[in-house]
């Protein structure tokens, strides 16, 4: 039987199992990276594993997420990551350097190896045919290590490109209307493969922007084959001799198919606060917008910058907006200084902001109360912006651009009749991309003498095997699609804290219920009850790992994100899936008991937990996971599981 893409980059790299979906897989992983608000951990981790030597053709450390350092505790962190990537032989991108996702695929991103990065965006270089995972810090570690990357094989599902993008319809709104049509939780369990006769229409950026947000479907990751645009895009990085051709089998099986008609397609826009609360921006318009930002991993590649340079050229953008630019990489500011735009936005009112994810996540232009910003990024989680009760819309640059300069939500088309000389922009790729590599500092070149620590680097905490008996009170009950930023959210004030779990786990849950952190201190353990797709976006390990130093033993659920799901077992605590009903009659505060043996049955493979409630009426909770991840749930997680099996005289970071 012929293969699929994702079929051939993974029987490449079978470290365990085989390819049946549904039932587990080790990967062979290639590269990985990490960035500075989850790679504190990472290090700390790898460390604590005992290991001392990067084992992966290539691993990453970039600074990213919080480059305006406000605090000694961020820049503290970046010190340490520098330390930690020269001690254990990753490269190190200093922070402006720019976002993760776009300097990876500028730099190293390669077609048909695996990546694994901790950083829920990492399926980015999917566009250039790299088969790229997100997963929880802990994981990254173990790969680092040279351990293989498990994970529930998933469903291939053919998303089928046809035709060719109407002028002002973009690769965003290809994304937009999946997540219209699939909704935040219609990729989990599957990767995406994007194959038909739209694909060569498409250069190799719009491919990225697509599988860039390919997360926000929940999908385990998003890839497309490599053709003449691969290899050009590759010559023009300088890296030509890297490509590999990479397509589907003509009789390769696909779990499913979706057809996109790219010619279908106008310019669309996610309201607030749901990336797939998406509607055509002509129902949206008239809406007066406050800020508007372009940017992020999503749209802030040269590429995406380009075509709202182009409408600004010559203009002004409305008295009432704001407008700032945050380009994905140092690189793509450089191209763009270089070419004059830089110029060109400053003249038409745009603040430049250096290469930083910032606003993404509430970190710098915050947006006014009651205020609407309208972003090219991918995450409009309520709160996220900075402020609670925020209005965030995600669309396109072009969109973007043409609502700066209307003052409004328009659609970029009408403004374009309006004005008569606007003429869709479109963009070239550069001659070559040959922005400066002063940022980047490989392990060889490390300046560092050994670990830097500072005052706020603390352990990771660890917990006890998981015991026999569990019961306790629902801490919090909550409802559908609880965000892993409603978890531990990432704003400046509580991001700082990223690589201090104590402090950190203060602010657990607090977007939902202030008082949980002491709440649940003060209680002897408890569970957390929450409804479909629980811990839905970021990669945050700590989403895991806070609620488990305040002592929640499970999570009742019913359904979990995958990565969040895979975080859980790492901290070792028990996720159970319950039913509608189930989820319906528990209350705040009832007491729970998980009857019998607990860690005898996780153990020996039970599926099936009763639950008593206030010792008065039973439900089932299902527990969902293979062997391998039982006995990481028992012994309390993978980092004392992996101890142990270091003392009995096992293998090191194998899994
Ligand atoms: C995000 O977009 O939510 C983040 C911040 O990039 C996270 C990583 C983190 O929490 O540090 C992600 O996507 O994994
Ligand atoms: Fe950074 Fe936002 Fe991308 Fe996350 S989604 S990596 S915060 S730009």
């Amino acid at each position: 039987m012929g293969q699929t893409i994702t079929e051939k980059i993974l029987s490449d790299h079978l470290a365990d199992g085989d390819l049946t979906p549904g039932e587990e897989v080790g990967i062979e992983i290639d590269q990985v990276l990490t960035q500075d608000t989850t790679g504190t951990l990472v290090w700390l981790q790898f460390e604590a594993l005992g290991l001392d030597e990067v084992q992966t053709e290539l691993a990453a450390q970039y600074c990213d997420h919080q480059t305006y350092q406000f605090d000694f505790k961020n820049s503290d962190d970046h010190r340490f990551l520098r330390s930690a990537a020269g001690t254990f032989g990753a490269h190190f991108s200093r922070p402006g350097n720019g976002i993760c996702h776009n300097v990876h695929r500028e730099n190293f991103a390669a077609p048909g190896k695996t990546l694994l990065g901790s950083d829920s965006h990492t399926p980015t270089p999917g566009g250039m045919g790299q088969l790229a995972i997100g997963s929880g810090g802990l994981d990254v570690a173990v790969a680092m290590g040279g351990g293989p990357y498990y994970i529930e094989m998933p469903e291939v599902v053919n998303v089928r490109l046809e035709g060719e993008l109407p002028e002002w319809a973009t690769a965003k709104d290809v994304i937009l209307e999946l997540l219209r049509r699939l909704s935040v939780k219609g990729g989990v369990g599957k990767i995406l493969e994007y194959t038909g006769p739209g694909v060569e229409n498409l250069s190799v950026p719009e491919r990225m922007t697509i599988t860039n947000m390919g997360t926000e479907l929940g999908a385990t990751s998003s890839v497309f084959g490599t053709d003449d645009r691969t290899q050009k895009y590759l010559d023009k990085l300088g890296r030509g001799d890297q490509f590999v051709s990479l397509a589907p089998d003509d009789d390769a099986e696909y779990a499913d198919e979706i057809t996109v008609d790219l010619g279908d397609l106008e310019p669309l826009i996610a309201q607030p606060s749901m990336p797939d609360n998406v509607v055509p921006v002509s129902e949206a318009t008239g809406q007066s917008v406050d800020q508007v930002i372009v940017g992020s991993c999503t749209n802030g590649a040269y590429e995406d910058i380009l075509p709202a340079a182009k409408m600004l050229e010559g203009r002004e953008i409305n008295k009432k907006t704001e407008m700032i630019v945050a380009p994905g990489s140092k690189q793509a500011s450089e191209l763009l200084a270089r070419q004059g735009w830089t110029a060109e936005l400053m003249a038409a009112g745009v603040n430049f902001s250096e290469a930083t994810c910032g606003a993404c996540i509430g970190i710098g232009h915050v947006p006014a109360s009651d205020s609407v910003s309208l972003r090219t990024f991918n995450r409009n989680f309520e709160g996220r912006s900075g402020i609670e009760d925020d209005s965030v819309y995600l669309c396109s640059p072009e969109v973007a651009a043409a609502s700066a300069l209307a003052g409004e939500i328009v659609d970029p088309r009408d403004l374009a009749a309006e004005l008569g000389d606007l003429d869709a922009p479109g963009f070239e790729l550069p001659d070559e991309y040959n922005g400066s590599k002063a940022d980047l500092i490989a392990p060889d070149e490390t300046v560092d003498d050994g670990l830097v620590k500072g005052p706020n680097i603390g352990d990771v905490p660890l917990k006890d095997p998981l015991e026999e008996h569990l019961a306790g009170p629902t801490l919090l009950k909550m409802g559908n699609n609880i965000t892993t930023d409603h978890i531990i959210p990432a704003t400046q004030d509580i991001l700082m804290y990223r690589s201090n779990i104590p402090k950190l786990s203060e602010f657990t849950l607090s977007r939902v219920d202030e008082e949980f952190a002491q709440r649940a201190l003060d209680s002897d353990g408890g569970f957390l009850v929450a409804g479909e797709n629980y811990g839905q976006g970021s990669s945050r390990e700590h989403a895991a790992l806070c609620p488990m130093y305040l002592g929640v033993e499970g999570v009742l659920a019913q359904s979990f994100a995958r990565i969040h799901k895979a975080n859980l077992f790492n901290f070792g605590l028990l996720p159970l899936e319950i039913d509608d009903e189930t989820h319906d009659r528990i209350e705040e505060g009832d007491d729970i008991e998980i009857v019998d043996d607990v860690a005898g049955a996780v153990r020996s493979g039970a599926e099936e937990f009763t639950i008593r409630v206030n010792d008065d009426w039973e439900a089932t909770g299902v527990l969902k996971a293979s062997q391998r991840e039982r006995e990481i749930l028992a012994d309390g997680g993978k980092l004392p599981h992996t101890r142990s099996k270091q003392e009995g005289g096992a293998a090191t970071a194998d899994d």
